[in-house]
Order: C-alpha cells, then structure tokens, then sequence
C-alpha cells in the first residue's frame, strides 16, 4: 500500500536525527496511525535510552488503541539489555496492526519480536520498504553481520583535479562551509584514517573542531608500513585528548621509533601486509574489536586506490572546489570506481559535495542518501 510506504519513510527520515548519538545501536524511527491521521511519532535519541516505539507511543494525542505502528526496524524482544523490549510494550498499547520496515539482524531478536507480535494476534506486515529500511542501518549491518565498521573515503579535489599543491605541498582547497560539514560528519565518527603520506605532509590533528562531539570517543589511526610518523607529530602528542592508534609492519613496531611513539602514549600495532602495503581487512577487524561503527577515511590517492581495489568502501564522500592548482606535479586524485551510485549532491558556498554508495558493498540496499547527508541538507522533519 503507498500509504503504507509513506508513513515508513517518515519514521526513517525521523530515525536518522539519532545519527551519531544513537550508535553503536541502530537508527530507529517509528510513527502511530490511526483513522488515518498520524497520532504519534518518534525515534530512537540517545545510546541506552528509551526506543522509538515508547518514545511515539509517548507522544500519542489519543489512545492509541486499535491503531497502527510503523516501525522501520522490527520491535525488539530481548531483556538484559539496556531498556525493556519493545514488542511487549505495543502489545499492551492494544495496537492492532504492526509494519515493520526490516528484521533486526540482531541474533538476539531477529524474527522473534515479529514471532512475539502475531502471538499476541497482532497483524503483522513486514517486510516493507525492506531496501530502504536496511539501508538506514548499513552501518549497524556492518557491524553487527560483517564484523567490521562502515568505512566512510573522503576527500576534497580542485577544478584540475588535485588534492594538494605542489609537490604534495598541504592546501587548503575546500572552503568553509564544507570545512564545517567535514567536521560535523568527523564529530559523528568513531575513527578517522589517514596514511602516512597526509600524516607526515599535514601534521594534521584530526579532531572535529568547532562542532558539538556526539561520539564519546574518537581513534586516531594512522597507516604507516615503515613507521615514519615522528614523535615530535601533533598526532603523538595529543593523545591526552583523543588516542592515537599506528598500524605499522611487524618488524617496524619492534624498532626505537616504535617504542618512543609508545612512551608518548600512542599505540602500535605490528599487522601482517605485503609489497609494504598493509592489509586492510585485518585492520578493520581490529578496528571492529575497538567498538568503531563509522570509520572516516581522509586519504591521499594511494590509500584511496589501496581501499578501492579491497572493496572496503561503503560510501564515497568528495568536495569538488572551483579553485585550480594547475600544479604539474601536485597529486591527481584517485579516480572515483565508474558503478559507485550517486545519492546527492549539494553546493557548500562554492564548493560541490557529491555523495555515492557503491553498489558492491555488502551493505548496500538503496540508492539512498545517508543520514548525515540529509541532516547536512536540513531535510528531516
Ligand atoms: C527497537 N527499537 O528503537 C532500537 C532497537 O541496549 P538496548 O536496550 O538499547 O537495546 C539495543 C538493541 O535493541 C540493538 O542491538 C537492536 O537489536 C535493538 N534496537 N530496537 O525495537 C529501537 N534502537
Ligand atoms: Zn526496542
């Protein structure tokens, strides 16, 4: 039923104002119906707070008794948990009809809150706008299904093409309202990458600054085969505010450099890698093991090029700026894969940001924009 089908997507575009405080759980949105008016509505806010269900169930102006709830997610279950489940809480609510948007890939729930609903004799329709729905929590799949994080690229390229200046000299090419859009999307991040290449050309710190946190805690990891990121980085000496994580060869995180770097504070990790390229599957899995949910990429073309051919990204973020460089030997981007699905794009002053998913991720279900796209487009309701 189209009608159907748009009251789910409004409890998706209210389940994406939980992006960044609600992880490592799940966006979830839901909206009450009855006698075809809207009497209710919420979503899931807070990490270990109340869920979407009682949060709409709260706001209902009349008994909703008899009505309907849509639930982009399917109701959960389960107890030892944070919050009491919520399929027992519509039961008791007396609605008469539950459209559930996706299962919970949750082994804990995963067709049981659904099995605990039509028990109770409650029409059940599920799943609808399924692609959607699992969409809005490609994150949350990645994490809980394919044990590793979601993994975010972006950078930022001039007309000409180029991320740096010459000779990989730093420029600042992406103006100030994406600087802010950049920071506001770090804020909502676990752990943010770079390379060696940025690490040591950069200096950069790699917090969000000028922005609210909404994550409690934000990695800084960095790629560096041969352990070349000096003791002096502002990276090593920062830790006091945000830890610094160092994948580095084996071999290079038994030398001097390696045990200087850990006297500041920084971690070290030896990983496994050929051809002095590390792997990055094995490092997202220990990525995994640290509770990172969104991983931000901000990589020179190498490490871009090196994730793109691992198949390891999920979402391509790139600022397009009018600036030219025309810099022979400044960096040319990585080129951006051919079948990668644009979902949006959108003028930041004179900059362009162009979002795309690719298609061959796992986790792709619908070209669909992501949360923080749209909460950067002031689109929600
Ligand atoms: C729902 N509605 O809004 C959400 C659900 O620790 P807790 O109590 O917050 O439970 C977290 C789990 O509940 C999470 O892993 C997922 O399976 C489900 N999330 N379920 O019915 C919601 N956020
Ligand atoms: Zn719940």
């Amino acid at each position: 039923m189209i009608a159907d089908e748009a009251y789910l997507q409004r409890a998706i575009d209210l389940a994406m104002q939980g992006r960044g405080s609600v992880e490592p759980n799940p966006l979830v949105g839901c909206v009450i119906v009855k006698n075809d008016q809207v009497i209710g509505q919420g979503y899931h806010q807070r990490f270990g707070q109340t869920h979407a269900e009682p949060n709409a169930l709260a706001s209902c102006t009349q008994d909703p008794r008899g009505g309907t709830a849509y639930v982009t997610l399917e109701p959960c279950c389960h107890h030892n948990k944070k919050t009491p489940p919520c399929a027992p809480r519509l039961i008791e609510a007396g609605l008469k009809r539950v459209v559930i948007g996706c299962m919970d890939p949750n082994p804990a729930v995963n067709g049981r809150g659904a099995a605990l609903l039509r028990s109770a004799g409650i029409q059940v329709d599920a799943p609808v706008l399924e692609n959607e729905c699992r969409q809005l929590i490609a994150p949350f799949i990645a994490f809980m299904v394919h044990q590793r994080p979601y993994v975010t690229l972006k950078w930022a390229q001039s007309a000409d093409g180029k991320v740096a200046g010459a000779g990989g000299r730093a420029v600042q090419i992406s103006d100030e309202k994406s600087w802010q859009a950049v920071h506001r999307l770090r804020a909502r991040c676990d752990g943010i990458m770079i390379g060696s290449g940025t690490a040591l050309g950069d200096d950069p710190l790699l917090t969000p600054r000028r922005v609210k946190r909404l994550r409690p805690r934000l990695l800084r990891i960095v790629l560096d085969s041969h352990l070349r990121l000096s003791p002096s980085c502002r990276l090593a000496s920062t830790v006091d505010m945000d830890p610094t994580l160092v994948f580095c060869q084996p071999d290079a995180a038994e030398s001097d450099q390696a045990r200087q770097l850990r006297h500041l504070g920084v971690e070290v990790i030896g990983t496994e890698g050929g051809d002095g390229q590390l792997s990055l599957g094995p490092i997202l899995t220990q990525l995994r093991q640290r509770n990172v949910m969104h991983l931000l990429v901000e990589p020179g073309p190498t490490l871009a090029r090196g994730f793109f051919s691992s198949g390891l990204v999920d979402r391509l973020w790139t600022i397009h700026s009018p600036m030219v460089i025309d810099e022979p030997d400044a960096p040319t981007a990585a080129a951006i894969p051919e079948d990668f699905a644009l979902t949006g794009q959108i003028m930041l002053g004179d900059d362009q940001l162009c979002e795309r998913l690719n298609p061959a991720s796992p986790v792709f279900f619908s070209r669909q924009q992501s949360a923080d796209f749209v909460l950067l487009s002031g689109q929600h309701p």
